[in-house]
């Protein structure tokens, strides 16, 4: 849909939102894979995720001020965990935290108020799902039986995106991610894009797999780095393409709520980014992973107000 790739193109700066049931824990989105947590132990932690304070607005007016135009949060990352009201799965924060509400559809509902686009990020790789099977190249400690149904994971998987694209509306597009934990035929890629696009045709769908993009997508991205680096290690065979361009970033080290993560990044050089990466005619998605009750952290909030200020003076609207 060329409208919604213009729109984009023209967008330049984004909201990126990891937040899970990861977050509890206050180590990173990975720590399932990198403490080598069971599935059995790991499924105590959604008891935990009881986010009180959070106000999808709040999340929304913060990122209008500092002058983004969309944001993309986590729907389902590598562990696996709905975000959402997934009926095909009671791995989700209706059936397992006490909270019972669904994060999705409050920022849908949030974005539409105030005019923000909201784009999903959902992870295809899945350490929890049984029929995430044979495994790919990480979640192999999980303990998960030693057999699945590949297929099967597949429908699961499209089931999943259909929910997301007929339950919140209009979205913006697809953030795909774990790509790389299996071969490419594994994916059977044009379904899935072929589904996206027929609910929604004007949903966006790109795929975090370092590599030039694949026939579907709608643009193309770079994780820490600007178009046609390779300084983050990742984009060793990412040649840029002709689509609009996206470089992710986060405001410390980390994607996902991290306690020790004091790498923050300053106002200034995350300016600084947002114009180079402009200079590409890229968008700049900026992370924020946010704490466990729901709220932002104030050293992020602090500084994204300091970007708002700029943008404000310097940005076009
Ligand atoms: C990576 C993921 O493995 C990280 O956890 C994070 O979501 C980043 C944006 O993409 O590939």
């Amino acid at each position: 849909n060329l409208e919604n790739r213009e729109w984009y193109q023209d967008a330049k700066f984004g909201m990126f939102i990891h937040w899970g049931v990861y977050s509890v824990l206050g180590q990173h989105e990975w720590v399932m894979e990198t403490e080598s947590i069971d599935v059995k132990t790991y499924e105590k932690l959604p008891a935990f995720f009881n986010p009180t304070e959070f106000d999808a607005e709040e999340w929304v007016l913060l990122a209008k001020s500092a002058g983004m135009k969309y944001i993309t949060i986590t729907s389902k990352h590598h562990d696996g965990f709905a975000m959402f009201d997934s009926k095909l799965s009671d791995w989700d924060i209706m059936d397992r935290t006490v909270y019972q509400q669904d994060v999705i559809k409050q920022m849908a509902e949030a974005c539409k108020k105030h005019d923000i686009k909201l784009f999903l990020y959902y992870s295809q790789l899945d350490w929890h799902h049984n029929d995430y099977y044979p495994r790919g190249d990480t979640g192999k400690k999980a303990g998960r039986p030693d057999q699945g149904n590949w297929e099967s994971y597949l429908d699961y998987m499209n089931g999943q995106l259909t929910e997301l694209l007929t339950n919140y509306g209009e979205i913006g597009g697809i953030w795909f991610d774990g790509w790389w934990d299996k071969k490419e035929a594994d994916w059977q890629l044009r379904k899935t894009y072929d589904l996206i696009h027929q609910l929604q045709p004007q949903a966006m769908i790109g795929s975090n797999h370092h590599q030039a993009p694949n026939p579907g997508e709608d643009f193309q991205m770079f994780e820490k780095d600007l178009p046609g680096e390779n300084k983050g290690g990742y984009s060793a065979e990412a040649t840029v393409g002709k689509l609009p361009l996206e470089t992710a970033e986060t405001m410390a080290h980390r994607w996902g709520f991290s306690l020790q993560d004091k790498a923050y990044k300053s106002s200034k050089e995350l300016i600084q980014y947002l114009v180079k990466a402009a200079g590409y005619n890229s968008n700049f998605l900026l992370n924020v992973g946010p704490m466990p009750n729901g709220k932002i952290q104030p050293e992020f909030v602090k500084t994204l107000k300091v970007i708002g200020d700029w943008t404000d003076t310097y940005g076009e609207t």
